[in-house]
């Protein structure tokens, strides 16, 4: 029977994909060998690369007329495994001494999801974007491999979200003015890795990102969350790092001192041969640039070979983007797509004009509205983050 016939294969390909050092995690190996699958919704091949617990977006499959990422075809990025949480008991506990009136864990202010929902409500795009993607280039292109999800440039996407402004609900609630920082924490299982119980996948931000833009989110793509991607409530934290945007949110602390936990001091930090030991906390994500092509793809010689992809930034609009079909020796602007009335990432386009057969390096390096450039090399950082060089993509015309 097919419902049972998949989650059998997926456990199966997960358990042989992540390796032994997976498996070594109590909960994903229980999983794994109780042929549970770790995402929920399907992972058609075509659409995605399937990790076990994460899965990309295969660029080939993004097509040039639609500018949204719809929540089927969105990279999943899982710690452990997807919970399947029921909205009907559903609760957003808030509590902390950051509050105008201060309240422990016990006396929180509970939300219940019908609650949140008849609040007023908000549309956004934005780009979401795992802190990791591109992390298999420091390999492939730099020689130097980063461990971690070998993402290559899917770890990402637009996605018009539906939700309410986290000001509105710290606003009604009354936050006391010395708060600094809330700390987000998910209802999924524990992470445990190496043999050590992180807890909870949790991370502070701090209260201006609050106040600004963050968003607690039911919705996209006109839908419900599905439950990859945080059913019934996520948090989302625009132009951030993904790992900000925690999903299924069971609790928000607002503290008047600074908050931490190891995905804010022992990972999605940069620490590395270049740099101190004191690093702070990623928050804005980089500039990138990804052709919606295959790796290697075989393109058909006219005269006027045309070029589609998108760049973004997590600090705003982009304002150019300069196309090499010669490996980085010359470089010629891209048009822009702007005008479809979304402010996430950018489409362009480029006429290659005369293409000769055979083997060719094409690249495409975006500059953001704060003057940001993608570079030709990334510093390497023991995470794997922030690969924002531009990549040497391989195609050949035939
Ligand atoms: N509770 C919880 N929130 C989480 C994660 C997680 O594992 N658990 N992963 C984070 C990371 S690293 C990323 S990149 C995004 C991915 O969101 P998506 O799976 O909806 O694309 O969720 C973030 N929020
Ligand atoms: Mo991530």
């Amino acid at each position: 029977m097919n419902s049972l016939a998949r989650p059998t294969r997926r456990g199966l390909l997960a358990a042989a994909s992540v390796g032994a050092g997976l498996l070594a995690v109590p909960g994903l190996a229980q999983r794994a060998l109780a042929g549970a699958p770790f995402i929920l919704k399907p992972l058609p091949p075509q659409w995605f690369v399937d990790f076990g617990t994460n899965a990309e977006m295969r660029w080939d499959s993004v097509s040039p007329r639609l500018y949204l990422t719809s929540q089927e075809r969105l990279f999943v990025r899982d710690h452990v495994a997807t919970p399947t949480i029921d909205a009907s008991t559903y609760r957003l506990n808030i509590f902390g001494d950051g509050l105008s009136r201060p309240r422990t864990a016990d006396q929180a202010l509970s939300l219940s999801y019908a609650d949140l929902r008849r609040l007023p409500r908000t549309r956004l795009t934005t780009v979401h974007e795992c802190t990791g993607n591109g992390r298999s280039f420091f390999g492939t292109q730099q020689g130097t491999p980063a461990a971690g999800t070998q993402w290559t440039l899917g770890a990402v996407g637009a996605v018009e979200w539906e939700g309410v402004r986290l000001s509105t609900v710290l606003r009604r609630i009354g936050l006391d003015p010395r708060a600094v920082s809330i700390m987000a924490t998910g209802l999924d299982a524990n992470y445990v890795t190496g043999g050590v119980d992180y807890g909870p996948v949790r991370r502070p931000f701090s209260i201006a990102k609050a106040l600004d833009d963050a968003l607690l989110v039911w919705g996209a793509d006109g839908h419900d969350l599905l439950p990859d991607h945080g059913y019934p409530v996520r948090l989302l934290l625009p132009g951030w790092v993904g790992i900000g945007s925690i999903k299924w949110l069971g609790s928000l602390e607002a503290a008047t001192t600074e908050q931490t936990s190891p995905w804010n001091t022992k990972w999605y930090r940069m620490t590395g041969p270049t740099y101190p030991p004191d690093s702070p906390p990623l928050t804005v994500n980089p500039v990138r640039s990804a052709f919606e092509l295959a790796w290697g793809a075989a393109l058909v010689q006219r005269r006027i070979l045309p070029l589609t992809g998108r760049s973004w930034s997590g600090a705003g609009r982009i304002a150019r983007v300069d196309i090499s079909v010669d490996g980085g020796t010359t470089w010629e602007r891209a048009d822009l797509r702007h005008g479809s009335g979304h402010e996430a990432w950018t489409q362009w386009e480029y006429e290659w004009r005369r293409p000769e057969r055979g083997d060719h390096v094409v690249m495409a390096r975006a500059t953001d509205v704060a003057g940001r450039q993608q570079p030709l090399v990334t510093p390497f950082n023991d995470g794997g983050y922030f690969f924002d060089a531009v990549v040497r993509h391989p195609v050949t015309v035939v």
